[in-house]
């Protein structure tokens, strides 16, 4: 008695921990990486487990930020339990599994109501090399819940959805033994269904990650797949399979998924195919994004000593609220920062930062803003932004000889141009449109203050 209820204790906790392992919390989705290196020709690609292990490790990140109940199984964790583990989604609807390693695709004799059936079965391998067959995952106990998007990279695994055979009527395919259906649609990208399910595989070979399906692309099946969750995950708000599919295929090979490497088999025998439905996003998630998306001075002129402004539009692309600061620069040396600007996703602001020049040199200036990164920004390429180039120049130079933009010479052509914007208003309301150029003091109006500087600066020329 006692004993067993020592068992019986036992294996509860290991129960329990089993279960906290991976079910957090009822309502989560799992998401697992499996990748087996049994027999990876590594003589000939010695940078392949490397590569697999790392595909595994980036989708096991990317599911942890986005709150998966997550699962790193790769090497020695690809174990058959937890493959079947994998398969069933951890018991959690909605779940994610990945696998990388070798597939087949082998034919048997079946004896079945009387008779012989030669019937072809799928399978994929542990990390020891011990296949785990489609049928064995299908009759493992379903417990009603199960993945909703299905990738493995293995050869064979994408031929068919499978079914039932039609001699013995033996479960068979692995799209069916992973998502628990046979009615997907055969080509999900151009025909998605609305299963809300989708399988990714490979139609005979697939590639190790390190084989170069296109000759320009080193490892591009590898680079492909990084992209691929990055997109279909840390952005799977804007992503669905098919958006994610085709940035992917664009970053690495500069065409769409359809006719990317991976489809097109010029250089490689087997094709990956997408059953069931490519519309479906398997992620919420928009990662923390604050851009500049532009920069405007609103002068092509400022005249030594004094002020111009500068328009800059700060964007949130990301999915949070941020409140972050942005700063200007002119020949990138900061002039102004404004602090604290606070967007909600999708909103921009468009702020004007004033430039006093007292103290810069005359020449040809560049202008730039940066929007300085938040936590966990990924994309720092759209942070910062640069347009348009100022003179700064005498007062009272606002135009050139032959040009709109001025000449570093205060003649005639100056004079004519700022009296034809005399009365000007910032505001519109003048008789005269606004030229910027011409409202040299910067307060809002051109008359007389700004032809007095002009006059006063009459001939002068820098150099
Ligand atoms: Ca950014
Ligand atoms: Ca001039
Ligand atoms: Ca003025």
């Amino acid at each position: 008695m006692n004993a067993d209820i020592k068992v019986y204790g036992v294996s509860l906790i290991v129960v329990l921990l089993f279960v906290s392992f991976i079910l957090p919390s009822c309502s989560a989705k799992s998401s697992t990486a499996l990748g087996s290196t049994w027999n990876i020709n590594t003589e000939r690609l010695p940078n392949e487990v490397e590569a697999d292990s790392s595909v595994a490790a980036l989708i096991a990140n990317y599911s942890l930020t986005i709150g998966y109940d997550t699962a790193n199984w790769y090497g020695d964790q690809t174990t058959v339990s937890n493959i079947y583990q994998a398969a069933l989604g951890c018991n959690d609807n909605g779940s994610i599994s990945f696998y990388i390693g070798h597939g087949d695709n082998p034919w048997f004799w079946v004896y079945a109501n009387w008779w012989w059936y030669y019937e072809q079965q799928y399978c994929i391998y542990d990390n020891c090399g011990n296949s785990v067959f489609d049928s064995e995952i299908l009759s493992q106990n379903w417990n009603g819940s199960w993945n909703q998007f299905v990738f493995l990279w293995s050869c064979e695994q994408g031929d068919t959805v499978g079914g039932y055979q039609s001699g013995s009527g033996k479960p068979y395919g692995m799209p069916f033994a992973w998502l628990r259906t046979t009615s997907l649609s055969a080509n999900g990208y151009t025909d998605p269904d609305s299963s809300g399910l989708a399988f990714l595989g490979w139609h005979g070979d697939a590639p190790y990650l390190t084989d170069d399906v296109e000759a320009n692309v080193e490892d591009g099946c590898l680079k492909f797949l990084n992209s691929f969750y990055f997109q279909a995950l840390l952005c799977g708000h804007n992503n669905s399979i098919n958006d994610a599919l085709d940035k992917a295929a664009f970053e690495v090979w500069h065409t769409d998924f359809i006719n990317s490497p991976l489809r097109h088999t010029v250089w490689w025998p087997g094709y990956m195919e997408l059953f069931g439905d490519g519309n479906i996003h398997i992620s919420d998630y928009s990662p923390p994004d604050v851009a500049v998306t532009n920069v405007l001075p609103l002068k092509t002129a400022v005249g030594q000593g004094y002020c111009m402004n500068v328009s800059v539009t700060a964007a949130n692309p990301g999915g949070w609220n941020e409140t972050f600061p942005v700063t200007a620069y002119i020949n990138e040396i900061p002039f102004q920062t404004q602090f604290n600007l606070t967007l909600t996703p999708g909103n921009s602001a468009n702020l004007t930062f004033t430039w006093n020049t007292t103290g810069w040199s005359m020449g040809n200036c560049s202008i730039s803003a940066y929007a300085w990164p938040v936590p966990d920004e990924i994309n720092t390429a759209n942070n910062y932004c640069t347009d348009g180039v100022v003179a700064l120049t005498i007062p009272g130079d606002i135009i050139g000889q032959n040009s709109s933009f001025p000449d570093y010479l205060v003649n005639g052509g100056d004079l004519n141009t700022l009296l034809a914007a005399y009365g000007g208003k910032l505001d519109g309301s003048g008789p005269r449109p606004y030229n910027p150029n011409a409202d040299i003091n910067n307060d809002g109006i051109i008359n007389a203050p700004d032809l007095n500087i002009l006059l006063a600066h009459y001939g002068q020329h820098y150099p």
